[in-house]
């Protein structure tokens, strides 16, 4: 079965699951044809005590594509773009989003615009009038965490009005779809919790599933939402049973994973391998409200 040709732009990491390494083996497992462009290929994540490896910059993303160009390789159907730290990199991608989109006018782009989290941009301050002007306005679906909408919105999200306000400022912006995966609940008492947000101009409600927060800090688990996401939203076309697939998925992966912790300090990667079932056929164990 096929669910489309993919393209996605990506880390690359030779030990470890972020980046591509989180999103490209859900999406093949889940149907989909996948090209990937790496651009960066680091020893491992940044967060380790030392990484070294090299990035791509936009000349070479350009050669890639050429040669893809010259062999008629670029009819993608689903384009998939995350962390971005540079931005003649990201102005480059701004052009080929335009070429993919030409060549196929009805590619679906997702866009996860990895800017920072917990109020600190880890991005240069450059990349979000580029975000902002050239590559959000071309997107489908987006899933920025609560600080990436604050920046896309411009202005503070303190409650759950505030980020329902930032949301629907994204579909003025001409986003179709709109996920904000992991928001900390804006309720006192429930600290032990996530909540994920997610709306479509094709539907008249906000979803809203709430799910435990499992101990421990993860890596890539953006990257590989996004892949499952994109995966399930083309397989089942709706927001709401896409979602539950998704955020079901993740948990299981997630407490695999913590199955492997020895202390709650110990840097994990995600356990995505051992999970192939869980993201084939996940046990749905969330259920979405609708707002
Ligand atoms: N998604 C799910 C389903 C989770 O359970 C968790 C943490 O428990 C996260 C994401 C972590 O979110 P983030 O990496 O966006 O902080
Ligand atoms: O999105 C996670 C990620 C992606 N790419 C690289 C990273 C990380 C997280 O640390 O280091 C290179």
């Amino acid at each position: 079965m096929s669910n489309g040709r993919v393209l996605s732009i990506q880390s690359h990491v030779v030990h470890g699951y972020v980046g591509n390494k989180a999103a490209v083996f859900p999406m093949q497992l889940l149907g989909f044809e996948v090209d990937f462009i790496n651009s960066v290929q680091f020893s491992n994540h940044t967060q380790y005590k030392c990484f070294k490896g090299q990035r791509l910059n936009s000349d070479e993303l350009n050669e890639l594509f050429e040669g893809l160009r010259q062999n008629d390789l670029l009819d993608y159907t689903h384009l998939l773009t995350g962390y971005v730290g540079n931005p003649n990199f990201l102005n480059k991608l701004g052009d080929l989003i335009e070429e993919l989109k030409k060549k196929n006018p009805n590619l679906i782009y997702l866009c996860d615009p990895v800017l920072g989290d917990n109020g600190k941009l880890y991005v240069s301050q450059d990349l979000i009038s580029i975000y902002l002007e050239r590559i959000l306005p071309k997107a489908n679906i987006i899933t920025p965490n609560v600080f990436e909408l604050e920046i896309i919105y411009g202005s503070k999200i303190q409650n759950q009005t505030d980020l329902i306000n930032g949301i629907i400022d994204c579909h003025k912006k001409g986003i179709q779809t709109v996920i904000v995966s992991s928001s900390k609940p804006f309720e006192e008492n429930k600290k032990d919790k996530l909540v994920l947000y997610a709306s479509s101009l094709s539907n008249d409600n906000i979803i809203k599933i709430e799910f435990d927060r499992l101990p421990g800090t993860f890596y890539g688990t953006g990257d590989a939402f996004a892949a499952m996401l994109f995966a399930w939203l083309t397989k089942l076309n709706d927001l709401k049973t896409a979602c539950e697939h998704t955020i079901s998925a993740m948990l299981h992966i997630l407490k695999r994973t913590n199955q492997f912790r020895t202390n709650e300090d110990e840097l994990l990667e995600m356990k995505l391998i051992q999970s192939k079932t869980d993201i084939e056929n996940p046990e749905i164990i969330v259920s979405a409200e609708l707002m």
